[in-house]
């Protein structure tokens, strides 16, 4: 499989090996196939963060496989798993780029928020994309100076703010001045904030309200960060986001320091939201195109 993520097949799949459960499966079923075989295929996919309900799913129907043809193949059985995972992706919707487009990026403290604009911001520019940041995280001190530091070191235009100052402001700003200086996308990095702080989720609201007093249908994008180690953790962070500010993509960081790549599946699974980006390192093009195919041919990988 030499189509990984779509490049850089080595490194990606060298910095992702952890992942892999193709040779705890291959181990279980090199064993007798009893009850216990069932148990410890649904615990491997339970731990390897596929959540309960799939992982129940998974080993009921392998189960049901095996006893109907008991002379079954392993490989099979790898297929099997392939394909039903490979069912729980979830595309996102084709849409019309507009100028400029506006993406707005949340998450909780430390998910990895400022580092993926940085990598989103680079990734646009080698598209040949004009971006403008937008340092809307008021919040903590040094957080302007963080993305600032990036913007520089990646030639990008930003709009700064002031520590607390009114986010909003920043980001009507940095609309404003993108609509004047023929800019392609602007990306606004928000303060960290719980999920469960209404007053700080409200305040989200209010900055999407505010772009579409520029453009009447900003932000275009809202991208949901989240940190693949937290794992079902997540999820709870996803559901409360959503509610505040529909979410209209995932870029799941820190899939370089995880074990539990089922993670990504049962995000989609309970979700239904698209995981459009992953993070596998902390430099400015460790970032990855979310690829399903290959991330499941990783996940379920025999070395
Ligand atoms: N290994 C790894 N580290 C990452 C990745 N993405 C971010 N990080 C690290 O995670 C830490 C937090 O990242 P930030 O980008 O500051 O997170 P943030 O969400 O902006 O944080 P706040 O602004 O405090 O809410 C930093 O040390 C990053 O280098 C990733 O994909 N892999
Ligand atoms: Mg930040």
């Amino acid at each position: 499989m030499f189509n990984f993520f779509k490049s850089k097949f080595k490194k990606i799949s060298e910095k992702l090996k952890k992942i892999s459960i193709g040779n705890k499966l291959k181990n279980l079923f090199s064993k007798k196939i009893d009850e216990d075989l069932f148990f410890e295929l649904e615990k491997l996919f339970y731990e390897s963060d596929l959540g309960a309900k799939l992982s129940i799913e998974l080993s009921e129907k392998i189960k049901e496989i095996i006893k109907k043809n008991p002379n079954f193949k392993f490989e099979d059985i790898i297929e099997i798993i392939k394909k039903d995972l490979l069912n729980e992706i979830v595309k996102e919707d084709e849409k019309t780029i507009k100028k400029p487009h506006v993406i707005m990026v949340v998450g909780v403290n430390g998910a990895g928020k400022t580092t993926s604009i940085a990598k989103l911001a680079n990734y646009y520019k080698s598209q040949n994309k004009k971006v403008l940041i937008a340092a809307a995280d008021t919040y903590r001190a040094a957080a302007v100076d963080q993305i600032d530091i990036w913007a520089k070191k990646l030639n990008i235009d930003i709009v700064k703010s002031t520590q607390g100052s009114d986010p909003a402001a920043c980001v009507f700003d940095a609309i404003t001045s993108a609509t004047k200086k023929d800019i392609d996308i602007v990306i606004i990095d928000t303060a960290g904030r719980l999920h469960t702080k209404i007053d700080l989720m409200q305040e989200l609201n209010k900055i999407s309200r505010v772009s579409k007093k520029v453009i009447s249908d900003a932000p275009h994008e809202t991208i949901l960060v989240l940190d693949a180690t937290t794992g079902q953790n997540a999820l709870d962070q996803a559901k409360i986001f959503n509610s505040y500010a529909p979410i209209t993509s995932i870029f799941l960081t820190k899939l370089d320091g995880t074990a539990k790549g089922g993670i990504v599946i049962s995000i989609q699974k309970e979700l239904k939201i698209p995981i459009k980006f992953v993070g596998i390192g902390e430099k400015a093009d460790d970032i990855e195109i979310f690829d399903p195919t290959a991330f499941i041919e990783t996940l379920l990988s025999i070395s």
